[in-house]
């Protein structure tokens, strides 16, 4: 499997919480979410052929976090910190050089996108990095929101709508719209 995008220096691919509990077989799977690993992973390898960076995020929650039904919030309990659900998908491919992110660490707090309370944003700059490629799960929650996100940072960001899955999928089409409204592309 080979990608088409050309990637440069100033180029993040950024590869969103791509964990077991979000695929097949996990507590929050999202239908076709293995499915996406060979394409991802191939991405990679290009974006690090050709001296972009790579992020993978993952979410990474605390036992009893406020997102989970039993603190009235709207998900099943997932990628509680060092458990297996947690954990990168097994086959999906980073070498060292790629760049972990944990988000919504805390308690009593949700974050969505990879930018939120991460420093992401500054760390990205820092660096040069002036476009944002992003894949990953799920298209319509934490994908969507780190897109957004990305496009408020001042970030030139582009979706890799091929290379990402929805929790709902009837969620795709507005999600799409609205990432393209702040001037985000979207790649099909
Ligand atoms: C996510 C639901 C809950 C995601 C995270 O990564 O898209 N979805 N927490
Ligand atoms: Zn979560």
């Amino acid at each position: 499997m080979t990608s088409s995008l050309h990637y440069q220096r100033h180029d993040a691919l950024l590869v969103v919480d791509m964990q077991r509990d979000f695929c097949e077989g996990g507590a929050l799977a999202i239908n076709g979410g293995s499915a996406l690993v060979p394409g991802i992973n191939a991405e990679i390898a290009t974006a690090l052929n050709a001296g972009a960076s790579v992020v993978a995020s993952r979410d990474w929650h605390p036992v009893d976090h406020i997102s989970f039904t039993h603190r009235g919030g709207p998900w099943p309990v997932h990628c509680v910190q060092d458990t297996p659900g947690a954990a990168f998908h097994p086959d999906l491919t980073l070498p060292d050089e790629v760049i972990r992110v944990s988000k919504a660490t805390a308690f009593n707090a949700d974050a969505y996108s990879a930018f939120d309370g991460t420093g992401l944003g500054d760390y990205l700059r820092e660096k040069g990095i002036k476009r944002v490629v992003v894949c990953g799960l799920a298209l319509d929650v934490c994908v969507h929101a780190t897109v957004l996100e990305a496009c408020r940072e001042g970030f030139t960001t582009l979706l890799l709508a091929t290379l990402s899955a929805a929790v709902d999928p009837d969620a795709i089409e507005r999600c799409c719209n609205e990432m393209q409204d702040a001037g985000a592309g979207v790649r099909a």
